[in-house]
């Protein structure tokens, strides 16, 4: 045993300390005479190594030099074959101007080249054409690698923020922005996929349930809009969480400011949630239709503003109705009750009749405020599937109860209060079925509470719109891509420069398009946008043109304009380009009330679901949920700026979508659209400020800490101190990096090297004591 140890000894400082390129490989070790000796003596451990063996080499090419990395890499198009490409990131361009920027990224999209890198963030193209680059070889491609080992995916950025997040058992944040079809919601999917595939869990159920959380939601989230057939209609944080050794264990997602008035009306060309075609086309396909109340003829409504065209889809394709048979399938893997989903069918069908009922005037001598319904059938239908009465519904939309001095009064509506009474019902039926949807989700794919786990969250909120016309929505969601704007420009490049100042390292300032003053205009109090309108929804007496008129007069800053001859037109200066809004209805949405009579009868539901959704003490719903955190049937509603806090905590990752074109067309590239969406994004500026600076700034202490073993000796515990980080980084061998005060100054590909080399050196150790173990039985 004492020779054996001191053999031990001595191969093990080999392994540790000897220069990392020199450094055996596991498959190496087996042939080291040592180890030679005393192979094949234990079955077990030859197992065990075999294990270890097979592990390394799935993490990998940890046991590939540089070299034989470079020349095996499997570029995804032919012609790259072989190839190792500057071209991956555009902070290697030699001479950095846009043209050279947009000619690189032209070049590649026509090599279906759709990803590029700027350091450590990712340009995405949409390449409006199937690609297969995401089958599980691809996932396994980009598992654990140094990024240039193969061309840029966004694989690779979901592998970067899981491996960080392991690493440093910190929490991580990828965020996606882009204009309205650029690819967001796609890039999402993708990075769920992989993200499943990296955080192997021996639970197959939660994977698949994990799958399902995006088809789910979005059938009830996303809808048809004028430049996107799947448009996102709401804004998602999902939280994938993990244990601390990076298996994953569950899932939670935030949901913020659904569209929910696109449930009562669309503009031409567009349409509801998908969710609505899918339930009328499967239960037309099942015959079921009668069942649920609902015409087979012509469609409800809210769901057929084109006439004909459903009815004429729904009957001669079949794909809504497979949609409907894979939302079924979605909420049964995902855990859902089969009485939960047939109170949700209830529901939706409910608000589809509801949508139905109509009113007239009752024309009497003194009476010309009054209505009624002059198809009782449909108020029937509609009050039988929401399980109400439907002589309480009819009053409840009819009339409503005024009290004053402690009397209580009864008041009439009019025909036009009496349909938007109507709508109101509608829109909070749907606002809150999704919100119990969402919430529900989270219940079921919570972790253990027990286990401390980090997460990886994705945010994917609704891109920048300009439409022909634009309403209070289009204002809402350009508000929320304002707000992204100014938290990537906080990050790379305001808090970075502040940063380099006060560690006092000499790093160029680059100079960026800063959208403060425009989000200050939006949000100041009491003078901002939002403010103003607020302040308007309180006044009964106020109008959708009293409310342009106070912006006006407020409002007095070069981003804001009022063009002549248009009263209720007002023009905002977005940092994605000018944008003209159309002022009508934007009190009455913002107000966004629902009458207390309806609230009382809605409770009175038999459907165990519906009388959930509204028994919770009645709140203003709709306030710009991103401003204020609303505390809403007991769900937790996230705004927009607590969830950019809460990501501020994790690291964030950037990915910026760019759509190629306006005609939805494979490779095609608008060299004009593409510019504009470079210069919107700072790109130039965010290349610049990537070549010159560090992305990742490391606290002396904690670098030590995590890397020690690269340069000391196992059993030693080196002090968190500038020296000891020099000793590890010149060991290390890499360069380009800059100690600062307190911290170490890395770029990205540092991290990526220190990381393979410590898990190099782990990999060892384990490998080791499986020998030690094996050897001492
Ligand atoms: P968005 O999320 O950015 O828009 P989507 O992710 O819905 O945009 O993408 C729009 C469409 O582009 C998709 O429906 C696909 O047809 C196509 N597409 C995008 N990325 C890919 C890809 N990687 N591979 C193939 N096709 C793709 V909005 O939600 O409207 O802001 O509110
Ligand atoms: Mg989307």
């Amino acid at each position: 045993p004492e020779k054996w140890c001191r053999g031990f000894n001595h191969f093990i400082s080999q392994c540790l300390i000897k220069d990392f390129e020199q450094r055996p490989s596991v498959t190496h070790l087996l042939e080291h005479p040592f180890i030679k000796q005393v192979h094949g003596k234990e079955m077990s451990l030859q197992k065990q190594l075999a294990e270890l063996i097979q592990e390394q080499q799935q993490l990998g090419s940890t046991a590939k030099t540089r070299h034989e990395r470079i020349h095996t890499r499997r570029p995804y198009h032919v012609d790259r074959a072989d190839k190792f490409s500057l071209d991956d990131d555009l902070v290697n361009l030699e001479v950095l101007n846009e043209d050279t920027i947009i000619h690189q990224l032209q070049k590649r999209y026509a090599d279906l080249q759709i990803y590029t890198y700027v350091g450590d963030i990712l340009i995405a193209l949409n390449p409006f054409q199937n690609l297969s680059i995401y089958s599980p070889q691809f996932s396994k491609l980009y598992h654990g690698v140094k990024r240039s080992s193969n061309p840029p995916h966004i694989f690779a950025s979901a592998d970067a923020a899981y491996q960080s997040m392991v690493t440093f058992s910190k929490d991580q944040c990828i965020i996606i922005s882009g204009e309205s079809g650029a690819g967001k919601t796609e890039s999402a999917h993708l990075i769920v996929q992989h993200l499943t595939f990296l955080g192997k869990a021996n639970n197959r159920a939660l994977r698949e349930k994990i799958l399902q959380v995006n088809p789910l939601v979005e059938a009830f989230g996303n809808a048809c809009t004028a430049i996107n057939d799947n448009s996102s209609r709401f804004g998602k944080y999902l939280e994938m969480m993990f244990t601390p050794t990076g298996a994953v264990m569950g899932a939670k997602i935030s949901e913020y400011l659904l569209e929910k008035s696109r449930v009562i009306k669309q503009a031409v060309g567009e349409k509801n949630f998908h969710i609505f075609y899918y339930i009328y086309a499967g239960l037309y396909h099942q015959k079921k239709l009668s069942e649920y109340r609902l015409p087979d003829k012509k469609p409800p409504r809210y769901i057929d503003n084109e006439t004909g065209r459903v009815m004429h889809d729904i009957v001669t394709k079949d794909s809504y109705g497979r949609q409907f048979e894979a939302i079924q399938h979605c909420f049964r893997i995902i855990g859902f009750t089969d009485e939960e989903v047939y109170s949700v069918y209830r529901i939706l069908t409910g608000i589809l009749n509801t949508g139905n009922i109509e009113f007239a005037a009752i024309s009497s001598q003194h009476q010309t405020d009054k209505s009624e319904v002059p198809n009782p059938e449909a108020l029937d239908n509609a009050a039988a599937l929401l399980s109400i009465g439907s002589e309480e519904l009819q009053e409840a939309l009819t009339s409503h109860c005024v009290v004053t001095r402690g009397e209580t009064i009864i008041r009439m509506n009019t025909v036009d209060k009496a349909a938007d009474v109507r709508d109101a019902m509608s829109k909070a039926l749907y606002g809150r079925l999704f919100s119990w949807i969402v919430n529900r989700i989270n219940t079921l794919l919570q972790p253990d509470k027990n286990i401390c786990g980090m997460n990886v969250g994705i945010l994917d909120i609704f891109g920048f719109e300009n439409f022909a016309r634009n309403s209070f929505e289009q204002l809402c969601i350009n508000i929320a891509n304002e707000q992204i704007q100014f938290y990537f420009n906080q990050h790379i490049f305001a808090l970075e420069q502040m940063e380099y100042q006060s560690e006092g390292i000499d790093a160029t300032t680059v100079e960026y398009e800063d959208n403060r003053p425009l989000l200050d205009m939006f949000l100041q109090k009491p003078m901002g946008l939002l403010s103003l309108l607020d302040e308007e929804s309180r006044f009964p007496q106020a109008t959708d043109l009293t409310l342009v008129d106070k912006f006006e007069d407020n409002l007095r800053c070069k981003y804001f304009w009022r063009p002549k001859g248009v009263e209720l037109s007002f023009g905002i200066q977005h940092y994605a380009g000018k944008v003209l809004y159309d002022a009508s209805a934007f009190l009455e949405k913002n107000r966004d009330t629902l009458p207390a009579d309806i609230v009382v009868v809605l409770r009175t539901s038999e459907n165990k679901l519906l009388q959930q959704l509204f028994s919770s003490p009645l709140t203003k719903t709709g306030m710009f949920l991103f401003l204020k955190q609303v505390q809403k049937l007991k769900l937790k509603q996230y705004s927009l700026m607590d969830l950019l806090s809460k990501m501020v905590v994790g690291q964030p990752h950037f990915i910026r979508c760019i759509k190629p074109n306006d005609d939805r067309e494979a490779l095609m590239f608008s060299h004009e659209r593409v510019l504009l969406q470079l210069r919107y994004t700072g790109i130039l500026e965010t290349v610049k400020i990537r070549q010159k600076g560090y992305s990742h700034r490391i606290l002396f202490e904690e670098f030590v800490k995590r890397y020690y073993y690269l340069a000391f000796k196992a059993h030693e515990t080196p002090l968190g101190s500038r020296e000891n980080c020099l000793a590890i980084l010149e060991k290390s061998k890499l360069d380009n990096w800059v100690l600062g005060k307190t911290k170490v100054f890395l770029k990205y590909y540092h991290i990526e090297q220190l990381n393979l080399f410590l898990r190099e050196v782990i990999g060892r150790v384990v490998v080791m004591q499986a020998y030690i173990k094996g050897w001492l039985g």
